[in-house]
């Protein structure tokens, strides 16, 4: 009955054998034994790419037919990672698809392993709009996702001498056999000049925008292939390009300027990725990236509903614009401005349809993460859109007047403009529907710290969706081992249906299948170790416990914490070699922005421990230390497999779900961490035993906050351990030539004078906790039978978690979608 996922029974594998060899020949001229590897993956893709594209016609010719409400993902981030693996998987061709390989004497693996990683975003915002297109097209709904097509993503990082070097990542340099250009649908944008009323042919007066400069808008198309039910949705990225100009030999110097200007525009628009995650710093580029890809996807998403309808006011009964985070919400204005402008539509009419549009997600509480554009640079730039802002503004004052009159204190808080600044979350939250955060504790704090106001004003607006992650990238391709395993134990529905998962409850107790899971979990840490020699040339042992930390570089993420505790314990196995210890391999991998000089030096004072800790022969190679160069998608999906640790160890209340901690539990890993983010709701499902919770609560952190902080040289002064590790920041322990290397980090933790606040993350206030609580990890990790049974239920208990279920949420109670199911092959 339940039959074998990995088989498609319409996948022909004969004829792919035959597409393969056909496109070496066609875009090569070469045999397969002539290929390289590069041109191998090249034309696998292109043979893939041939299957996708049916089921991409079929979909859309179905979506034509029965006219579904439609979600439009607005994002200036998709961190999708490969698409090769994916597509086969989601295609349900894994295992013919392989053999086909086999047969011709090639290794999948391999070849997936040529395809660059797209890295069109910086960590969990963009990787959870990645997660929701698997799921939105794996439930059927239609969706499109809209972004930037970067020519350079986030940067390669590589490491010498343990500090971080940044190079630029050259993802489309052999092509990418999956985009589909579409100059068809070509948009043009529009920057700068000046709004001025004109009476058209009708008699009517009209604002137009003139001496601007403009850019074309030029979508690339990539499919996102559902799981096993034919629906593919489209990932459309704009690309900018110049308008071509006419004029360029006439001798009319202003001409020739503007079409130099228009070039560099177009150029400049997309070249990069703004590096930086929670963290905002007010470039004129970011603007124009925005309103850039923003314009282009309102006008198309206009153009493809007037085809189909005739009244544009009921516009939000087919569409839906879903804003990931701030970054996007110049689309309120941008909508205002063409059902205005260029439907005629009256305010009140125009205002109607884009309440009843747009929506917000929230994804941070970090104060330097709010966008807020000063009125001079944002007028300038986009002179019509900041008329309607500012009227959206005059008439969101008078409603905040009308509610508490009188109350100027409301005005200065709640004001979309306010001391010279356009503030867009209040501008988000002011002109859609909805305001959700992304985890249960998030959403309480936003209600009831960040977003107060708001939410005693509208609070039918506010509501939760907690995060979700694909089990189809981060189980079933990631480690198929552990897919496998499970699939035999309880069926394959989890691949759709992940709360199915919990049916391996029952065998948490079975030791027969605990030895069976720590069997799939050593030999994905052979994996890993094996990945590790060639990319750092570190030897690790599979038999250590693998506690891994990878995410983004944040000081409230507190890689710092983790660190230091590594230190702690090095002191510790020094004074006392004989001490009982089991061997554990500390496995970092992180991305820090460029410009954020306490995340590098976390990244160098992490290589520096390595350095010392793996050569002391008195550790002996009991504690390792490893910095995973270059954490990103692909190598992730190998990380979370090999993990017996997860670390989620930020600051209470300032990570607003994290994704990772899901990633790590579905993969078997035990969480040590916070009550922080989704953390909350992880511990819920899986039970607070079979968790290492250490640390101040989100109240408690807040309540320091509210009052000045705390001081940390009590902990100093009291602590000699702590007080040992601080002082070896300073001393030269971990750099002799250059014992100040690492004051800053020192000054971070103690010295009031330079920022004027110790220690804002807690470090030191949660020092103890945590390492008693990673004393109960050591001790947990001894008895192999209960870390399996703990293991397993994590897994058994992560069915929550899937963004199956977060996407659900938000269609049941937020989008409406219409179900889309495809008519039966014949
Ligand atoms: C802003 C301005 C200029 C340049 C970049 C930015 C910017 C980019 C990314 C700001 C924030 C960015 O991302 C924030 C983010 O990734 N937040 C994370 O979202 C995840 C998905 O909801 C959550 O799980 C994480 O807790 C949250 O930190």
């Amino acid at each position: 009955k339940k039959k074998d996922t990995q088989e498609s029974s319409s996948f022909d594998k004969e004829l792919f054998k035959r597409s393969v060899l056909y496109n070496v020949k066609t875009l090569y001229r070469k045999t397969l034994e002539e290929a390289t590897p590069q041109q191998i993956f090249q034309a696998v893709g292109y043979a893939i790419k041939d299957v996708v594209i049916d089921n991409w016609l079929t979909t859309h010719k179905e979506y034509d037919k029965q006219d579904p409400k439609t979600v439009y993902y607005l994002s200036m981030e998709f961190l999708m990672g490969r698409a090769l693996g994916n597509n086969i998987i989601n295609l349900q061709a894994y295992k013919p698809v392989k053999e086909a390989m086999d047969e011709l004497g090639l290794d999948l693996n391999v070849i997936e392993d040529q395809e660059p990683d797209p890295a069109l975003g910086n960590g969990g915002l963009g990787r959870l709009a990645s997660c929701f297109l698997d799921s939105l097209s794996t439930l059927g709904y239609a969706a499109y996702g809209c972004g930037i097509r970067y020519r350079y993503g986030m940067f390669k990082q590589e490491i010498r001498d343990g500090y971080q070097i940044e190079v630029p990542d050259n993802w489309l340099v052999d092509g990418n056999p999956f985009e589909l250009r579409r100059p068809e649908y070509a948009k043009e944008v529009k920057f700068g000049g000046y709004v001025n009323v004109r009476i058209d042919e009708n008699g009517r007066s009209n604002f137009v925008q003139e001496g601007y400069q403009s850019v074309r808008a030029i979508p690339y198309d990539l499919p996102i292939v559902g799981y096993g039910n034919g629906i593919v949705n489209t990932l459309r990225i704009w690309d900018a390009e110049a308008i071509e100009c006419f004029h360029l030999d006439s001798f009319d110097k202003g001409d020739y300027q503007k079409a130099v200007e228009q070039a560099n525009l177009a150029k400049n628009i997309v070249e990069v990725l703004y590096p930086n995650d929670n963290h905002y710093a007010g470039k004129e580029l970011r603007l124009k990236q925005q309103y850039f890809f923003i314009s282009a996807s309102v006008q198309e998403a206009i153009a493809k509903y007037m085809r189909k309808h005739d009244d544009i006011r009921k516009f939000y009964e087919k569409v839906t614009f879903q804003l990931n985070d701030t970054h996007p919400t110049v689309a309120v204005a941008e909508l205002m401005r063409i059902l205005m402008d260029e439907y005629y539509l009256t305010w009140e009419e125009a205002w109607n349809v884009t309440i009843k549009t747009c929506a917000y997600t929230n994804h941070t509480i970090m104060a330097e993460a709010l966008e807020k554009w000063p009125i001079e640079l944002f007028s300038r730039l986009l002179p019509r859109i900041y008329q309607i802002i500012e009227e959206i503004n005059r008439r969101f004052i008078i409603k905040i007047q009308e509610m508490y009159p009188g109350n100027q204190e409301k005005i200065r808080k709640m004001a979309i403009i306010y001391d010279g600044q356009v503030k867009m979350a209040h501008l988000a939250i002011a002109a859609g529907f909805s305001v959700n955060g992304v985890a249960r504790l998030h959403t309480e704090i936003l209600k009831k710290q960040e977003l107060r106001d708001f939410y005693e004003m509208m609070p039918e607006k506010f509501n939760n969706k907690t995060n979700g992650i694909t089990q189809r990238r981060f189980l079933l391709h990631g480690n198929p081992l552990l897919a496998d395993w499970v699939t035999a134990h309880v069926g394959s529905d989890w691949i759709t249906d992940l709360p199915k998962i919990s049916k391996l409850k029952i065998y948490a107790d079975d030791e027969k299948c605990q030895q069976e899971f720590m069997n799939i979990k050593y030999q994905n840490k052979v994996r890993l170790a094996q990945y590790i020699l060639e990319h750092n040339g570190i030897e690790v042992d599979p038999r250590s416990i693998f506690d891994v930390q990878v995410k983004r570089l944040h000081e409230y993420k507190r890689q710092l914490l983790n660190i230091l505790h590594v230190m702690y314990l090095y002191n510790q196995l020094k004074d006392n070699p004989e001490m009982e210890f089991f061997p554990r391999t500390f496995i970092f991998g992180a991305k820090a922005a460029a410009g954020y000089y306490n995340a590098k030096m976390t990244i160098k004072l992490i290589n520096s421990v390595a350095d010392v800790v793996n050569n002391d022969p008195v550790i002996n190679g009991r504690i390792k230390v490893v910095f995973i160069e270059n954490y990103r998608v692909s190598n992730a999906e190998l990380i979370f497999a090999a993990a017996d640790v997860s670390e989620q160890i930020s600051t209470a209340s300032k990570e607003a779900s994290g994704t990772g901690n899901m990633k790590f539990m579905l993969n078997g890993a035990l969480t040590i961490g916070t009550m922080d983010g989704a953390n909350v709701e992880i511990v819920e499902e899986v039970g607070a035993e079979n968790a290492f919770i250490f640390g101040l609560s989100s109240d408690e952190v807040i309540n320091f906050e509210n009052n000045g902080g705390y001081d940390p040289t009590e902990i100093f002064n009291n602590d000699p351990d702590v007080r040992r590790v601080l002082m070896q920041l300073i001393n030269g322990t971990f750099a002799p030539n250059d014992p100040d290397r690492f004051r800053t980090l020192y000054n971070s933790l103690l010295n009031t004078i330079s920022t004027n606040k110790a220690d804002m993350y807690f470090i030191l206030k949660d020092f103890k906790a945590y390492a008693e609580a990673q004393r109960k990890v050591e001790n947990a990790y001894r008895d192999e039978k209960r870390w399996a049974r703990s293991a397993i239920l994590n897994v058994a208990c992560s069915g929550k978690f899937t963004s199956d279920r977060t996407i659900q949420e938000y269609v049941d109670e937020l989008w409406h979608l219409d179900k889309v199911v495809l008519p039966k092959k014949v």
